[in-house]
């Protein structure tokens, strides 16, 4: 049966830039499973599903809805349990809910602050709106002056992933040799920041860059075939 995803969209219909919904997508295809994507603007979020969620990914299968893009992922391990594992076992995930949190707070943040403004001219007219409103009150200041892209900062966001790049002299992806759900928890991120804006957040010679672009070639280059 093929599974529902309400996926974050642009004014482009067919431009998904959110991180969460990224993470889902990944889990999705490594699982094997087939997936229907529905596009959703931040406006039309809380009509999904009959209501009851601020944010997506939200997920359908069979009747059965789950939102938080771990919550989605810890769902699809146990109910396709012989299906390619996201964690490779307990312990898995109970560490990958760290990389989840990492990737979602720390990294998601360091993100928007280089590029909130790249986000709000990718969005049609009334979720720039919602997006304005929202992001301003949480920065304090506009959109065009939050959005810092400074040697300095991107330096700064580089040297965050210093601990990453260690990890990735010894092995491929987090897990070892092939990728697993922490992965796509960071995936998300840098996706997300590739799919509406033109900042090159990673050398080209940084490790973290090759990683990134095995995880853009995987399932058939999902992400890196995806429209941007
Ligand atoms: N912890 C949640 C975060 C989801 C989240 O923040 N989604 C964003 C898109 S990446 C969203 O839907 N935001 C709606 C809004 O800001 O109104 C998850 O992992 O699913």
């Amino acid at each position: 049966m093929t599974i529902k995803l309400y996926d974050l969209c642009a004014a482009d219909r067919d431009l998904r830039f959110s991180p969460a919904c990224w993470r889902t997508r990944m889990a999705l295809a490594h699982k094997g499973l087939a997936v229907e994507t529905v596009p959703t603007m931040f406006t039309e979020i809380g009509a999904i599903e009959g209501g009851g969620q601020k944010t997506v990914p939200v997920i359908n299968d069979g009747g059965v809805v789950i939102r938080d893009s771990f919550a989605i992922a810890l769902y699809l391990e146990e109910k396709y349990p012989d299906m390619p594992s996201l964690f490779g076992g307990e312990a898995g995930a109970a560490v990958s809910r760290f990389v989840h949190y990492w990737a979602d707070g720390f990294i998601d943040g360091q993100i928007a602050r280089m590029c909130i403004f790249d986000i709000h001219q990718k969005l049609d007219a009334a979720d720039q709106g919602y997006f304005r409103k929202t992001r301003e009150a949480r920065f304090g200041v506009a959109l065009e002056t939050a959005q810092d892209q400074s040697e300095d900062r991107l330096a700064t966001f580089r040297a965050s992933l210093s601990p990453l790049r260690s990890l990735l002299s010894k092995q491929s992806y987090f897990g070892g040799d092939s990728p697993l759900y922490a992965d796509y928890c960071l995936f998300g991120s840098l996706q997300w920041a590739r799919m509406v804006s033109d900042l090159e957040l990673l050398e080209k010679d940084d490790p973290v860059f090759e990683w990134f672009e095995r995880c853009l070639g995987l399932f058939d280059g999902l992400g890196r075939n995806a429209k941007v």
